[in-house]
């Protein structure tokens, strides 16, 4: 089993909570927990602990970041997040930076990115180390996660030994239907609410409205399943150039209803 860190913005778009419960249902991958950044962190570490409790798992659900290190004035909080979730007792953990600055320099961990990387370079910073965990990033230059925290992500790029690229291209070759969205059953009615609450939000922001792209749950099945893809190094960087998407659909589906 894969011990995985996984940093996220759980909350705004469906796919971070996707992948996180494709991660917790994941035989092959052992979720020690989840960092969280942009926007209220507690709240989204909120929604990161309650999403294990519903799946009768307990992580660390650690808050991170609220701003990128050089904020471009935007506000990546929409304000729905934790909707359908009944959050007024969840536990949360200690501070990202407490957690994260041990396991970016812990080689048998697999970091999981797929925010912008603002908790990653800040914790890289603070251990004054290079980052020796393997991370698998979602996205590419230009993409959201890099492009909300452009000097996180150059940190990263350079303070880091060995990452895996999922590109939003890549990415974009996965997806569900409005209704296989609707349609999922995850075995757990409190969560399968959560699910459905989180993506009718999503819709409305989202400039696709006949389906939910799976960036993070691939970047998350990269780590346990990396033959489902095909990598290339591209300047240095193991980079996702295809991935194949209906088995990629089927496995994802087959764990998040398991
Ligand atoms: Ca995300």
């Amino acid at each position: 089993m894969k011990k995985v860190w996984i940093d996220t913005d759980i909350g705004t778009d469906v796919d971070d909570l996707l992948a996180l419960i494709y991660a917790l249902k994941n035989p092959e991958l052992k979720v020690m927990g989840a960092s969280t950044v942009i926007g209220d962190s507690e709240k989204r570490a909120k929604i990161a602990a309650e999403t294990a409790n519903l799946l009768g798992k307990a992580i660390e659900a650690a808050p991170g970041a609220n701003l990128p290190m050089l904020s471009d004035g935007k506000n990546y909080w929409c304000g729905y997040e934790g909707d359908g979730m009944d959050l007024q007792k969840t536990k949360i953990g200690r501070p990202a930076t407490a957690c994260l600055q041990n396991i970016v320099t812990d080689p048998s961990y697999t970091i999981a990115c797929i925010a912008p990387m603002t908790n990653i370079a800040t914790a890289a910073n603070l251990s004054g180390s290079l980052i020796l965990a393997e991370l698998y990033i979602m996205g590419q230059a230009g993409s959201h996660n890099f492009r909300v925290d452009k000097p996180a992500s150059d940190i990263v790029k350079y303070c880091s030994t060995g990452k895996t690229l999922v590109t939003t291209d890549v990415a974009k070759k996965v997806y569900l239907t409005k209704e296989e969205m609707f349609g999922l059953k995850t075995g757990n009615a409190e969560l399968d609410k959560a699910i459905y609450t989180n993506a009718g939000n999503w819709l409305k922001h989202s400039p696709y409205k006949d389906r939910f792209y799976l960036y993070d749950p691939l970047t998350v099945a990269a780590v346990a399943r990396p033959d489902l893809l095909k990598f290339e190094n591209i300047s240095g960087i193991r980079t996702s150039v295809s991935v194949k998407a209906d088995k990629f659909k089927e496995h994802f589906l087959e764990i998040l209803t398991s």
